[in-house]
């Protein structure tokens, strides 16, 4: 099995590198320098949440490409977005997802079947008999449409209450069906797509505590007794009031115990800098310790779109730097850091930018490259434009072109020689035609020589 999952992901970086030419970010044609190579030579996926909407941003997809070869779309599986009215489902922008990631090789989980939360007024209304039928309807249509797919769906969702009673949350299915509601959701699931994994997932069951033991007992009840089950999902939404607990590895352990896989399903961590980072790292570590973990998500690529983006809790951030929280979670994953050439550990850099100049038909960008904590040799840049825009000229930079135009990379000529902390600046006009759209400055990769 995992040397299979090996294969696809290995074929998957192939599809992206010859498919769309945007992998423009120097040095990363080693598989172990992006987060999704380097969890894949650990036998794990390392997958985001993504959202349909912003697959049309360059820098979006390019990141999303390089970097991930997992994604669970972040709304658009969820009840509301499906079957607004019943019976009649709407499939466009998870279909838009799912074919973005298909045709890159990356996997895809199914968030989510039955949830409390992003559910249609007319599934509260429903009297129990009908509400049931509904709901094995809707499992079953949405899992026979994405049959063959999807690798594991969240078939229940935050059934639980917070706290310490243990207890079933309220929502239409608990409180018309009874606690066999949720039982019943996953015997239909595997009816629907016997080649899905089933996945229970929740938030606050990171650690032991109350509602964890709650879905302990039901996942062991369920083992027991042969109910469908094959992993529970941890969304890991920590900050500083819900840190990553002490006993995260021994929580992911004691599941794993009963026979089901793991995965980290959510994870974004509120906070920055090096606090952030090790906060990251120890997450990847206890999956990794963990033989059944199989794979992480993130939830967004950028703290630009997180659902808590004032707490900057992911990986990359505004404008597509790298954070250190990245540079931490890539060398827990045993990738190497930096951006080739000199291949120097530890070298990063972030971009800031500004418009300095405007016309009516152009204007001119500024875009200042700042190395992070240690000295760097070169640095490397992606400006992207949106079409029908073009640069016209550039200045203290050497530019190069991906295969559609609307990518630039910049390199240094003659300033890629910075001190710790020390910065220096490129421009470039922008043709509008027609669209005044700022460029999306970054990632920015550094090395050191
Ligand atoms: O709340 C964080 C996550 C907790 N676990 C289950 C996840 O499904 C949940 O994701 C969040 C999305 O990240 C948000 O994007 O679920 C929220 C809804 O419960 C999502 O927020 C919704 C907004 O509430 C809507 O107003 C908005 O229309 O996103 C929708 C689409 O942008």
């Amino acid at each position: 099995m995992r040397g299979h999952v090996r294969k696809a992901l290995v074929l998957g970086a192939a599809t992206v590198l010859a498919g769309t030419g945007v992998v423009a970010i120097a040095g990363t044609a080693n598989a172990a320098s992006t987060l999704g190579g380097a969890a894949a030579g650990k036998g794990r996926y390392f997958g985001t949440a993504v959202a349909a909407n912003h697959l049309g941003e360059a820098a979006y997809a390019s990141t999303l490409n390089t970097e991930f070869n997992s994604v669970t779309p972040e709304n658009e599986m969820k009840w509301d977005a499906l079957e607004g009215t019943r019976n009649s489902f709407t499939f466009g922008s998870a279909d838009q997802i799912v074919s973005h990631a298909q045709g890159r090789g990356m996997k895809v989980r199914g968030h989510t079947l039955v949830w409390h939360s992003q559910l249609p007024g007319w599934v509260g209304g429903l009297a129990a008999t009908d509400l049931r039928s509904a709901m094995n309807n809707h499992i079953t249509k949405v899992m026979q449409h994405y049959q063959g797919k999807i690798h594991s769906w969240d078939v229940v969702n935050e059934a639980f209450q917070d706290g310490s009673s243990g207890a079933r949350r309220s929502s239409p299915f608990q409180d018309k069906l009874g606690n066999g509601f949720i039982e019943e959701a996953f015997r239909t699931a595997r009816a629907a797509d016997s080649g899905a994994k089933l996945c229970y997932n929740d938030y606050n069951t990171d650690g032991v505590n109350a509602k964890s033991n709650a879905v302990y007992n039901m996942v062991k009840d369920f083992k027991q007794r042969g109910v469908p089950i094959d992993c529970v999902g941890f969304q890991s939404h920590f900050n500083s009031a819900s840190p990553v607990p002490a006993d995260y590895q021994q929580n992911l352990q004691r599941f794993a115990d009963l026979g089901v896989d793991v995965q980290i399903t959510e994870l974004d961590i509120e906070g920055s800098g090096s606090t952030q980072a090790a906060a990251y790292s120890n997450v990847v570590r206890a999956c990794l310790a963990v033989t059944r973990c199989t794979g992480i998500t993130v939830w967004g690529v950028t703290d630009k779109y997180s659902w808590r983006s004032s707490g900057t809790p992911l990986l990359f951030d505004g404008n597509y730097n790298k954070k250190p929280a990245y540079d931490a979670v890539l060398s827990a994953l045993g990738g190497t850091s930096g951006g080739g050439g000199g291949g120097g550990t530890g070298a990063t850099c972030s971009v800031s930018y500004a418009k300095t100049d405007t016309w009516s038909d152009r204007y001119n960008g500024r875009v200042t490259v700042t190395a992070g904590s240690s000295a760097i040799s070169s640095w490397s840049v992606n400006v992207t434009l949106t079409s029908p825009q073009k640069i016209s000229s550039t200045w203290n930079g050497s530019p190069t072109w991906d295969s559609s135009g609307n990518v630039m990379t910049m390199k240094p000529n003659g300033n890629g020689n910075l001190s710790a902390g020390a910065s220096t600046s490129f421009g470039f006009t922008v043709m509008t035609n027609g669209s005044p759209a700022a460029p999306a400055i970054g990632p920015c990769t550094a090395s050191a020589s």
